[in-house]
């Protein structure tokens, strides 16, 4: 299977990682080798990007702005329109792809294309939508407004748990925007950067678009630190741990370059005595297993009303005993593998760690052995009893491990939800309007995203996505979140035969 994909986009066993549209450099980088956390095989290997690559990019990722940001928005909309086509077109290939480099279930896989399709969509009708306001000016015979132009390079730095889907979140607006993009993945998903910018190169081709428009720069953290310090780079959204994000906001704060920031999640649901315990189960379920607890907006904590913790906790526990985990591509399974072996150690450290800190496992981890499980990758989802301040409770560990926890009044839910660094995601599940209004409200969760009766991960596009205090504050992908791929200019325009100055102060000749 994995060889019709890899012949469907022409990848080669030994690819170049570095292209400028449809022009793929000789990568002079160290190699990247792409391994399959499914059953271990080495995939492809992929040549980085060396500083000489690097330097011939953004060279033709300049020249390429300025032509790009003189195209009328909707003309740059058209070509993001097609992209979306091609991704249609190519959505079961990209998805497979994605779901056997990374590991997620083929339906998370083709879930990730169907989002980059969402987006392209969304960015189109954006496309006509770049608007400002206009204001009165103080003074006669003025008109004031202001308007949105195109900032320039955006560097995109991405992770392995989405690692086509953040890339389109902000390639597919800053294009509309009027920027060109600069694309760092995951070096542990090279080949499905590859894959997209196959699948992109001959739109950029049939509308004579500059190559330098779309870039690609395969590579580890020094290729994230040379797009960090340039300061030809204005833009670099982020996406990863908080460690990473503090670095590079560090990095690109002291040249004043803007950051994008998408980081850690530690994301609650509160179960409250007023839930309906079947529905808040496939949410609670979804959100702790799915992606083998590697999205940023997975479940990690319950907190769980004590006139329903017992009969909550009987119901998960059942829902766990039931659960397949094996070879993602397989659809009858609910969980696939970690992405690599180095996180399954992280995972083993965090039981225990939950151990030592006087946790008490309800539904016991473990690595899984034996025929299917050759990689070394499938873990069991767990479920522990922990208490919110438990330092690993605060962590992020990227991985299926669910603490359950219990509460007396919604407002020691609430302020145990917000308890913790992170504030990406958050939910509740009630069927009191009270309840769900004062979670709703500024006394309510802290996160940027907050769900009623819903799970905390899988959010539509249409949304601004991103999160609060550790999360890092940045939004992406719907709403207004296209404002920060262009800058914003304030115009004062003088119609009249004379030159009054603001805040009517006298200066005569
Ligand atoms: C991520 O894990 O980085 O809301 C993104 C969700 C997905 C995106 C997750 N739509 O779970």
């Amino acid at each position: 299977m994995i060889n019709d994909i890899l012949q469907h986009f022409n990848i080669t066993s030994s690819h170049s990682g570095v292209a400028i549209g449809g022009h793929w450099l000789t990568g002079q980088g160290e190699t990247l080798q792409s391994w399959s956390p499914v059953d271990g095989q080495a995939i492809a290997a992929v040549q980085a990007t060396g500083r000489k690559e690097y330097e011939q990019v953004i060279e033709k990722a300049q020249a390429a702005f300025l032509e790009w940001r003189q195209w009328p928005a909707p003309k740059r909309g058209d070509v993001v329109r097609q992209m979306g086509d091609a991704l249609r077109t190519h959505k079961k290939a990209l998805g497979r792809l994605v779901s056997y480099e990374m590991g997620k279930s083929l339906q998370e896989g083709f879930g990730e294309v169907q989002e980059m399709i969402d987006i392209c969509d969304f960015a189109v009708g954006q496309s006509r939508q770049l608007y400002g306001l206009t204001m009165h000016s103080e003074r006669p015979g003025h008109r004031m407004y202001e308007q949105y132009h195109p900032l320039g390079l955006v560097g995109i730095i991405s992770a392995f748990n989405f690692p086509v889907a953040v890339w389109s979140w902000n390639a597919m607006l800053a294009l509309v925007c009027g920027d060109v993009c600069i694309w760092k993945p995951s070096e542990k998903t090279p080949l499905t950067s590859i894959a997209v910018q196959k699948i992109m190169e001959p739109i950029l081709k049939a509308n004579a678009v500059p190559g330098g428009v779309l870039c690609l720069v395969n590579g580890g953290r020094e290729v994230g630190e040379w797009l960090a310090q340039d300061t030809r780079v204005p833009l670099v959204s982020a996406t990863g741990s908080t460690r990473m994000g503090k670095q590079l906001a560090t990095v690109v704060g002291a040249r004043l370059g803007k950051a994008l920031l998408e980081l850690g999640g530690n994301n609650a649901i509160i179960i409250s005595e007023h839930a309906n315990l079947d529905m808040a189960l496939i949410g609670c379920v979804f959100g702790a297993v799915g992606t083998a607890g590697q999205r940023c907006t997975t479940t990690r904590r319950l907190i769980i009303h004590e006139s329903v913790y017992d009969a909550f906790t009987q119901k998960l526990v059942k829902a766990y005993q039931q659960l397949r985990i094996g070879n993602p591509l397989d659809e009858n399974q609910h969980v696939g593998p970690l992405i690599d072996k180095d996180a399954v150690q992280h995972y083993l450290h965090a039981i225990d760690a939950v151990k030592q800190q006087g946790g008490r496992f309800l539904v016991e981890g473990g690595v899984l052995e034996g025929a299917g499980y050759e990689s070394g990758c499938y873990v069991k989802p767990c479920i522990a009893e922990a208490e919110n301040h438990f330092a690993i409770v605060q962590h992020e560990t990227f991985a299926p491990i669910l603490y359950v926890m219990k509460y007396k009044t919604i407002e020691e839910a609430i302020a145990l939800q917000n308890g913790v660094p992170q504030g990406l995601s958050s939910a509740i599940m009630t069927q009191n309007l009270r309840e769900s209004e004062l979670f709703l409200s500024a006394a309510g969760s802290d996160c940027g995203i907050a769900n009623v009766n819903i799970g905390t991960s899988g959010a539509e596009i249409g949304g601004a996505f991103g999160g609060e205090k550790e999360t890092g504050g940045g939004r992406e992908s719907g709403s207004d979140a296209w404002k920060a791929y262009m800058r914003r200019q304030t115009n004062t325009l003088n119609y009249s035969t004379s030159l009054p100055l603001a805040q009517g102060i006298k200066f005569d000749l």
